[in-house]
């Protein structure tokens, strides 16, 4: 069998969404704005806040957004055989209650159909209605395990509204393990704009999309490894955004601190047999390879193993800024993220195969021959 290649962090708004956003006038939403121009999508929090100057609000949203044919022709022209495809953010997550749970049901029976017109192609994570009650949040994973394509949901930081570490999302959790569906954790509301500091808006997204985003991204799942849902679901899998954002780097010091703190009294707070962070990341962490570099891919392939390393790109963000030809051109941020992967194992081929597209295939079952 040849060795295929994967990418299992690509999002898509599927039109159904999309026409949500169109109806909406607070954040989230897609602003058409002068006639010949593209609608613009404004989704991250303050993102249109009048008082800011910033030339960060929102960006065009093109048929690359919500058209699944031109997620199919970014897959030829990069050589990715099979993408498993999420909502972007911010998901479900800004629904009202009452509305969650039917829409949910629309919009992951969209993804899924988008993935049957691509058989074998196409793959997905499903999305959560999480401001609905746990009861119905369960029962749409256990719905969604079943549909052919789904392999796992995407969810974002805030949980049921307290983070990821809330006792009550155990339903959640419990359907999730039993159903063996993936967990993909990605960020989306960043921190606090404050700690940007005064000048943030000269300098676009760049904090916000470098450093809040990994930076939320960590902080989740220190948190659900300190208030011991790994203890409690040892089979939960969770793929983590941007290889962990900051995880694989201070995982030793979040052990040390855990160690050194005498009025932790969590499951993993320092007995013998609580499960270190190093068997968490070994035994229930994923960790795409969005990353953009050799040192990355290192520190994800050291914290997890190279068989727990899997590569993705973000499309449709951070599409070139400009295109000067007829002819399609790669995309830097993907040709970038494919040289990390090369240069971090050199002749080491078995690797990096499992790397971009073996390990997606075993731990997500997309074998399709
Ligand atoms: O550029 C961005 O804002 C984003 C985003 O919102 N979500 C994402 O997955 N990547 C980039």
């Amino acid at each position: 069998m040849t060795s295929k290649i994967v990418d299992v962090h690509t999002h898509v708004y599927p039109p159904q969404y999309v026409s949500i956003l169109k109806k909406r006038t607070k954040v989230p939403y897609v602003r058409d704005t002068e006639p010949g121009k593209p609608s613009r999508l404004i989704i991250l929090p303050g993102e249109d806040d009048p008082s800011s100057e910033s030339t960060a609000k929102g960006r065009p949203i093109g048929s690359e957004y919500y058209d699944i044919n031109k997620k199919i022709e970014f897959m030829n022209l990069h050589g990715i055989d099979i993408s498993v495809i999420s909502l972007a953010n911010p998901w479900l997550d800004f629904l009202e209650p009452d509305e969650a749970g039917s829409i949910a049901i629309e919009v992951n029976d969209a993804i899924n159909d988008m993935c049957d017109s691509y058989k074998g192609r196409l793959f997905a994570f499903g999305a959560l209605p999480l401001s609905a009650p746990t009861t119905v949040i369960a029962s749409e994973v256990e719905r969604i395990s079943k549909l052919k394509y789904t392999r796992g949901v995407i969810m974002g930081t805030g949980g049921l509204g307290k983070g990821l570490d809330d006792a009550e999302l155990d339903p959640v959790y419990k359907a999730l393990e039993e159903t063996g569906m993936t967990i993909f954790l990605h960020p989306h509301y960043g921190l606090p704009k404050e700690v940007f500091g005064p000048r943030a808006a000269e300098y676009g997204h760049v904090l916000p999309l470098a450093l809040g985003f990994p930076l939320e991204t960590t902080i989740a799942i220190s948190r659900m490894i300190l208030s011991g849902v790994f203890d409690r679901f040892p089979k939960l899998s969770v793929l983590l955004a941007h290889s962990g954002g900051t995880l694989p780097f201070l995982a030793g010091r979040l052990e040390s601190c855990i160690l050194h703190d005498a009025h932790y009294s969590g499951p993993q707070a320092a007995t013998s047999s609580r499960r270190k962070i190093w068997d968490i990341l070994k035994t229930n962490i994923l960790l795409d390879a969005v990353v953009y570099s050799e040192l990355g891919i290192r520190a994800a392939v050291t914290a997890s193993g190279a068989d727990r390393v899997l590569f993705g790109t973000d499309h449709p963000f951070f599409p070139p800024l400009e295109t000067n030809s007829e002819e399609e051109e790669k995309w830097l941020s993907v040709t970038t993220n494919y040289k990390a992967i090369q240069d971090a194992f050199g002749p080491e081929k078995e690797q990096a195969e499992a790397v971009l597209g073996g390990n997606a295939i075993r731990l997500l079952r997309l074998a399709t021959d």
